[in-house]
């Protein structure tokens, strides 16, 4: 069995083979061709070889085979920052089974409507998450879900079966299995959204191998790269970017972080000898910050890579300086098209751009609102295809309409500026998303919640500007009465009590008599953004 996705039109497949960019192997190349011998994982005082995360993930999928899991079969797996998020990764490969990789700060809400979408035989998840310290959710899972009937628990757990207990046991069974076919779904990505429901992104072998392998060209990864991985693992930007992925492609090493936080990384990259780490700009904006005082622990780092959210020049131009390494920025996205800046370009460019594409088969077209090209230096929405980029989210035929064209191209709601070279800067968004220093907030999913509510009638998320994170989010609500004595503080607990992720809940509340319209009758955001910009620019003069 086959998992359903919108293929590449023959045309292209055919020329993406050609140019030697898809070449039909499965993923689990990455490790099974990598050399054995060497460290692939450090985490904590563990130190896990090619061989190890081989044959470890070899067993559990051996196991897995036992209970009957088998090709097309999907997985909802929840891991925070352990090397057993990439042994159950290459596990599920090895089985054909594609899994959707939650982060760590999903909750209820997400893990619920990704499992809704996939329906799951199986959940892979951690004891440290609270969602699993019982078997409370996962029966609430398996209530809503024909196929879900087993769990696995890394960590200690006393309802479900561990991964150790697994790992420990002998086993003389052979492998039966197979992964999907490289032209078929590997796993789905996770989309940062616009919409209610969070859309799945379907990436093959094909892609998906392409993209880690040109991306570690690119950025000259070799078997004495040591990376550091510091933003959540299950992140396309550190797992593909080239991330833990093109170290496996290269047979480097990945040094698993548990938070970006800037001592605990220091102390990390001293210790390891890291030579490239990958952040999101808040976090590098710390890092600068502790930079002065931990000049000596940082001597190894060679590369800083930053993405995920506009990195400001001001900042970027301390990192030389402040870190003793090169800066790469990299404008990319889980739907596929990842650009960057390359390692010999001139700081300008460094400094000022995000990138430029990683292949020459990836066609970019930077369009004015009635869809005409706009000429260099003009801002414009990014739209995309090419051999690693969608051409359709999973089972959304509606929103799939709305967001890649009659000719395949991907519109991102991005806006960019494309200078003479092809280098792209990013000026803006025009997508109901708020970008909160790298996480991605769909207004509208938070949007809904807030209209359950008894007193409001109606709401609208926008983002407002902060000088750490860049952007947070700002509720703006109609109460149903003036006198309805709603607080911040009650709001927020609502808004948890449907179990969504913390960063999703709004930075602040602003009650307000109706909203703003737009002419075709749309609250208007751009009007609501003016609002809360005023009122912080008030706030900062009290
Ligand atoms: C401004 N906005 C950016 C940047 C992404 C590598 C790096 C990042 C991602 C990622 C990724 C930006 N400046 N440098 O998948 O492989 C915003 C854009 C984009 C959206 C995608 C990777 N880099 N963005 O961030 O799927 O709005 O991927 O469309 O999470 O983040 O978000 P996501």
């Amino acid at each position: 069995m086959t998992i359903a996705y919108t293929p590449w039109p023959e045309t292209f497949t055919q020329a993406y083979r050609k140019k030697g960019y898809w070449t039909d192997r499965p993923l689990t190349d990455l490790i099974d061709n990598a050399p054995q011998d060497n460290i692939a994982i450090v985490c904590g005082e563990r130190s896990l070889t090619y061989r190890d995360v081989c044959s470890q993930s070899k067993k559990l999928a051996i196991y897995w085979q036992t209970l009957g899991l088998k090709s097309g079969d999907t997985a909802l797996v929840q891991l925070p920052n352990i090397a057993e998020f990439y042994v159950v990764f290459f596990a599920l490969i090895r089985l054909g089974v594609a899994p959707v990789n939650a982060l760590f700060s999903h909750n209820e809400s997400e893990l619920s409507a990704y499992a809704k979408q996939i329906q799951p035989r199986i959940l892979i998840a951690s004891s440290r998450h609270a969602l699993f310290h019982d078997a409370l959710f996962f029966k609430t899972l398996c209530q809503a879900s024909d196929v879900l009937q087993h769990a696995l628990i890394v960590g200690k757990s006393e309802w479900a079966e561990s991964l150790d207990s697994v790992l420990e046991r002998s086993t003389d069974m052979p492998l039966h299995a197979e992964p999907s076919r490289a032209d078929e779904v590997a796993f789905f990505q996770l989309s940062g959204g616009s919409t209610g429901t969070p859309k799945l992104i379907p990436r093959t072998h094909n892609d998906y191998f392409f993209s880690v392998r040109r991306s570690a060209e690119i950025c000259h990864f070799s078997p004495s790269t040591v990376y550091l991985c510091a933003l959540p693992c299950a992140h396309n930007f550190p797992m593909s970017s080239p991330g833990a992925f093109g170290v496996f492609h290269t047979g480097g090493h990945v040094v698993m972080a548990p938070s970006p936080d800037a001592n605990t990384c220091f102390e990390l990259i001293e210790h390891h000898r890291v030579t490239v780490a990958a952040l999101v700009p808040p976090a590098l904006a710390l890092w600068l910050q502790a930079a002065p005082s931990h000049q000596k622990a940082i001597t190894s780092l060679t590369l800083m890579q930053v993405g995920g959210a506009k990195l400001s020049e001001s900042l970027a131009r301390q990192v030389p300086k402040l870190l003793g390494c090169q800066l790469q920025q990299i404008l990319g996205m889980a739907e596929g098209l990842v650009n960057y800046t390359r390692l010999d370009d001139d700081i300008d460019t460094i400094v000022t751009t995000q990138g430029r594409p990683m292949c020459s088969l990836d066609e970019v077209k930077v369009i004015d609102e009635e869809g005409n090209e706009v000429a260099a230096n003009v801002a414009g929405e990014l739209i995309t295809r090419g051999p690693y980029t969608i051409r359709g989210y999973y089972k959304a035929p509606e929103h799939n309409a709305k967001v890649f064209d009659s000719e395949g191209f991907y519109h991102s709601g991005d806006l960019v500026c494309r200078n003479e070279k092809g280098y792209l800067t990013v000026v803006g968004r025009d997508k109901d998303q708020i970008n909160r220093g790298g996480e991605k907030i769909a207004a509208e999913e938070i949007e809904n919640l807030l209209l359950k509510h008894e007193l409001i009638v109606h709401s609208a998320l926008v983002s407002m500007p902060d000088a750490m994170m860049g952007e947070k989010s700002c509720a703006f609500i109609v109460p149903k009465i003036a006198s309805h004595g709603m607080k911040n503080v009650t709001l927020r607990k609502y808004l948890r009590g449907f179990g969504v992720a913390d960063y999703k809940v709004p930075d602040r509340f602003e009650f307000i008599e109706s909203l703003p319209l737009t002419p075709v009758g749309k609250p208007n955001k751009v009007a609501l953004r003016e609002v809360i910009r005023q009122r912080l620019k008030q706030d900062s003069k009290r």
